[in-house]
């Protein structure tokens, strides 16, 4: 069995959250996260209050495990989902895109736990001291939005740079990414791209079977040059978006051209103008499974490799 300090900060029995991915992160993926014993998370995105406090409500009445929300920090609809967290008394806020301390001020004294996602050791520290629980310290193997470094280079920095306990994010999916996580310093992971094919995980068919046919390098990054970088699977939408930003097309009209993007993939499953966010790992995602088997398999995976960890040590 794996217990971590984690287990106890965040209040589960195992320490692994579900990532809170964009239009796909719903009360159905995240109470089967949350009933297998990790922390399933729902991700607000850019929806609007009324929106999420059914999502809450629902993934309520499927679980009375701890769950968390997910607030995407430059959503249109911030400031309203951030005060349904509070008004519905969610467990745990995991943010993203950007800097959280304006709402911390708020969640901190309701009773939440917060739990900043950060791409550098500067963000940590900031949150640290506004009152984190913990940290996820995502490397630029993610998919979705990300930062320059690696998970290799970032999580030893935060964990040396923090007191509390951080979770490890970007190119882990299976036992081995767990373990290497934990040598790393980190006492939980947070994974996305496997569960995206969970069983209980809604988004489209072609979204999964996408994951499924991918490669090791299947994965491309676009955005950096305006400061908004994307890692989503090569696709003609990738392809095309990546073209145009080479060519000089302005930050406007990728704008235009982006917007909308992630739902046409994660909902209406449109191979041709999608936006199939993943992560580097999704070349390992071969199988469908439960939410619970997924849980089980990097946590059982982890034992095994660590258990052993100490073999070349003469
Ligand atoms: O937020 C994510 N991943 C995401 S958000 C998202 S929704 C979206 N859709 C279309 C375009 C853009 C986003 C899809 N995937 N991960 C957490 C994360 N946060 N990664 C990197 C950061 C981050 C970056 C800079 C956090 C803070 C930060 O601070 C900069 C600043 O000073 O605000």
């Amino acid at each position: 069995m794996i217990r971590t300090p984690l287990c106890d900060a965040i209040g589960i029995e195992k320490p692994v959250f579900q990532g809170g991915m964009a239009w796909i992160a719903d009360a159905s993926l995240a109470s089967a996260v949350s009933n297998a014993g990790g922390l399933g998370i729902i991700s607000a995105m850019n929806a609007d209050a009324e929106w999420l406090r059914n999502q809450i409500r629902e993934c309520r009445k499927r679980t009375d495990k701890p769950f968390g929300v997910n607030i995407m920090l430059q959503s249109p609809f911030v400031d309203e989902v951030a005060q349904v967290v509070v008004d519905e008394h969610v467990d745990v806020v995991v943010t993203g895109a950007g800097t959280p301390n304006k709402y911390m001020k708020t969640w901190v004294p309701a009773g939440i736990k917060v739990v900043p996602v950060v791409a550098s050791v500067a963000l940590a520290r900031l949150v640290e001291r506004a009152g984190a629980t913990a940290v996820v310290a995502e490397g630029g193997e993610s998919g979705g939005h990300v930062g320059d470094l690696t998970t290799m280079t970032l999580v030893p920095q935060v964990v040396d740079a923090v007191n509390i306990p951080v979770i490890a994010a970007g190119g882990i999916a299976d036992g081995r990414g767990v373990a290497a996580a934990f040598m790393l310093g980190a006492v939980g992971v947070q994974v996305g791209t496997r569960f995206l094919v969970a069983d209980e995980c809604t988004v489209s068919e072609e979204y999964k079977e996408r994951i499924l046919k991918a490669g090791d390098i299947s994965t491309i990054v676009t955005g950096r040059r305006d400061d908004h970088a994307v890692r989503c699977l090569k696709t003609p939408f990738s392809n095309k978006y990546a073209r145009l930003e080479r060519e000089g097309v302005s930050a406007e009209e990728l704008g235009k051209l982006g917007a909308g993007s992630l739902r046409k993939a994660a909902v209406d499953g449109n191979y041709e103008e999608g936006s199939f966010m993943a992560g580097q790992i999704a070349g390992m995602v071969k199988k469908r499974e439960s939410a619970a088997a997924i849980v089980d398999d990097l946590l059982d995976g982890a034992e095994k490799v660590l258990s052993e960890a100490g073999k070349w040590v003469k």
